[in-house]
């Protein structure tokens, strides 16, 4: 209990990272050579591994050892240990042979064997605790003599987590907002919550998959979590102390009202010179207490938020004001493009959400400064299923785009179902808006010579014993963060390594076994998901408010927006140019032609561009009727055949992990044939049209 660095709560269960994970580490002469906070954590959780496997590990030391394993930073110092100095020379050598003698960046690193020692060469401290991670991941693997020499980077500068933590519980929201693994780790009842070794075991799991920046309470600002900024600064201090050894820095939502709210000022006009003075003399307070505070991030304008429209100002003058005051700091403001009229008259055709953020944000380009990130949804609408990518990201070349995903499964099963997202994303971040040898998206969020916007991602994790609510959930939050280090990494061996590393061989009855039956249950349950839920990128076809189940009609005559229109002839929304909202026009040509055209658009996203009759006949040679009632009756089948294949794991893991998945794949199969039947019930009273294999639809 009283080393932070031990989990001291027997009651949560490991997550990737448990200790034996590092058991390659064991038996091990390790050698740290430099200084500084992270070094330290290097250090720290090399003797941990070492105290527990037998290991040995030394610090910078001044006279002569055999090692298996070297950290060392480059430097042009004159290390006194011939180790330290065979390291450096080997590490330059192996860059060279990689073809790149040059900068290993602020967080890169180079892992070499040079004889019998395996090397991890940094510029920078950050480096190295990413190098120890990736050697962990390794296990053996980083030892073998044959082994060339890699060199790695991210390729994103900014991999963020954003919580949507409420300091107090919110009569709706509850603690943490579409939040489904308990409470916050942060905050209880309106206080910090206290539990710093959690805190700081949580920043150890996000350091190992290269997450390095996260926003500490929800983008929805009340006036509790306001406070934050100012007079309970303290807490966040207290926060960002616990984070920092691992690399994250901390950022902070705020509300756009503040100087209101917190300042007693009578306006929060953007152009007031009372309002800048503000945000300048509350931002540099800030920096007193927390030196490497990362900045903030605002919704604005947007579901009932306050705003510069208030003033007549636009998104432009607000984000720069808010820049300004961080600009001598540093500090970036993530300016979140997630704005559109809730407040719509479904019988108004005219008015279609997916075009509102492009609408509001594109002729801003070129306003913002340099720290501003506009904070872009990965799809036009709100984080479903299957969405098409953004056409915001694309829109604004002279603008620095951070791209947002939904770790929170608010749409994809609430961390009740298995979806597994990598898959999803990965797509996302491979599409290229301007066609298919353009740019991809992740190329945009790099941006020219790194200096994009990055991948920022809602949070899923609570206080929860298993941290995600659902334990294979974890997986997701993994994925992210390896995604946002290397958006070309395949999806699926992203999760064999989170597999690996959860579920280390060494701790399992059959390692092969459960590495098979969790890629079984898991590669492709993204696209399970999809089959028994809303058909065709349709979306939203959920219950409102808590966005849980089916409600095929739920939002369909509300004010939130319109999404399937379906009739008895047909269903889909018409976003054409040519006879709809023309929201295909808001595309670079390539995608704006594919899009537009019922014989080019993708089947996956028919229904999200076109109106289409239920007789229509897809690429795939069925129609969307039959394909509505095939795709409802497998997506069922195959959540009962992940229950079927997690149970031939039972003895063979964590007993309390095992039966809490058991639980919810009970409530995953009860939920898929609840959709199942409500969505082929429905279609089949719109439409009419019998199901050609006459299953049992009523
Ligand atoms: C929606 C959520 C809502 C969030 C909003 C946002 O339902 O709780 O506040 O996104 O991103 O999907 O701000």
């Amino acid at each position: 209990v009283d080393d932070p660095m031990e989990p001291h709560e027997p009651r949560v269960h490991p997550a990737w990272l448990p200790p034996e994970a590092f058991r390659s580490l064991g038996a091990r002469r390790v050698l740290v050579h430099g200084d500084g906070l992270l070094v330290d954590t290097v250090l720290h959780e090399v003797s941990r591994a070492c105290a527990r496997y037998g290991g040995r590990v030394w610090h910078s030391p001044s006279w002569d050892i055999d090692v298996d394993l070297v950290f060392a930073l480059r430097g042009d110092d004159e290390p006194p240990s011939s180790a330290v100095r065979a390291a450096r020379s080997a590490g330059e050598s192996a860059l060279t042979e990689i073809g790149d003698g040059g900068s290993l960046g602020d967080e890169g690193f180079l892992l070499a064997r040079h004889g019998d020692v395996t090397v991890v060469l940094a510029d920078a401290p950050a480096g190295l605790l990413y190098g120890l991670f990736h050697v962990v991941r390794l296990c053996a693997a980083a030892f073998d003599p044959e082994r060339p020499p890699e060199r790695h980077r991210p390729a994103l500068r900014r991999r963020m987590l954003d919580h949507w933590d409420n300091v107090a519980v919110h009569p709706v929201m509850g603690q943490v907002e579409r939040g489904y693994a308990g409470g916050s780790i942060f905050w209880r009842d309106g206080r910090p919550r206290g539990d710093l070794a959690r805190i700081r075991e949580y920043g150890r799991l996000l350091a190992a998959s290269g997450v390095n920046a996260i926003s500490v309470n929800n983008v929805n600002v009340a006036r509790t979590e306001a406070l934050l900024l100012t007079d309970r600064l303290g807490d966040v201090a207290e926060i960002a102390d616990v984070l920092r050894p691992y690399h994250i820095r901390v950022h902070l939502s705020v509300t756009f009202a503040a100087p209101v709210v917190l300042g007693d000022l009578s306006t929060a006009d953007p152009l007031d010179e009372g309002v800048r003075a503000w945000w300048a003399a509350t931002t540099r307070t800030v920096y007193d207490r927390i030196p490497d505070f990362g900045g903030y991030v605002v919704k604005a304008d947007s579901e009932g938020q306050p705003g510069p429209f208030t003033y007549g100002r636009d998104h432009a003058d607000g984000a720069n004001m808010l820049a300004e005051a961080l600009a001598p700091f540093g500090g970036v403001v993530h300016w979140r493009a997630f704005v559109y009229n809730h407040h719509q008259d479904w019988r108004d055709r005219s008015t279609d959400r997916a075009r509102a953020a492009y609408d509001h944000f594109a002729p801003l380009d070129g306003r913002f400064r340099t720290n501003v990130v506009v904070q872009v949804k990965y799809g036009p609408v709100d984080f479903q299923t299957r969405e098409p990518v953004s056409p915001v990201i694309a829109a604004m070349p002279a603008t620095r785009i951070a791209v947002e995903l939904q770790v929170t499964q608010e749409y994809t099963g609430q961390q009740r179902h298995v979806c597994h997202l990598g898959p999803w994303w990965s797509e996302v971040l491979r599409f290229a808006p301007w066609g298919p040898d353009g740019r991809t998206v992740a190329d945009v969020a790099a941006g020219e010579s790194g200096v994009g916007g990055g991948l920022v991602a809602v949070a899923n994790v609570g206080d929860d014993l298993f941290w995600t609510g659902h334990p294979l959930a974890q997986a997701n939050l993994y994925t992210f963060g390896r995604l946002a280090w290397d958006p070309r990494r395949d999806p699926t061996a992203v999760l064999d390594e989170w597999i690996t590393l959860t579920f280390p061989p060494s701790a399992t009855a059959d390692p092969d076994l459960v590495r098979r039956t969790l890629h079984e249950i898991m590669d492709d349950s993204w696209r399970t998901y999809e089959r028994y839920t809303a058909p065709l990128g349709v979306g939203f076809m959920v219950n409102p408010g808590d966005h849980y189940g089916p409600g095929v009609d739920g939002y369909e005559y509300t004010r939130w927006g319109t999404y399937h229109f379906a009739d008895r002839d047909g269903v889909g929304v018409d976003r054409t140019r040519a006879s709809g909202t023309g929201f295909t026009g808001q595309y670079p040509p390539y995608w704006a032609q594919v899009y537009e055209s019922l014989e080019t658009c993708p089947d996956e996203l028919l229904l999200f561009f076109h109106h289409v009759p239920y007789g229509h006949v897809l690429h795939s040679g069925s129609t969307v009727i039959q394909h509505i009632y095939d795709t409802h009756f497998a997506g069922v089948e195959e959540v009962t055949a992940m229950r079927r294949r997690w149970r031939t794991l039972n003895g063979m893991i964590d007993p309390a992990v095992y039966e809490r998945v058991a639980e919810r794949l009970n409530e995953q199969v009860r939920c898929a044939i609840e959709w199942r039947d409500q969505i082929n019930t429905y279609f089949y009273r719109k439409s009419g049209v019998p199901d050609e294999r006459g299953r049992d639809i009523h």
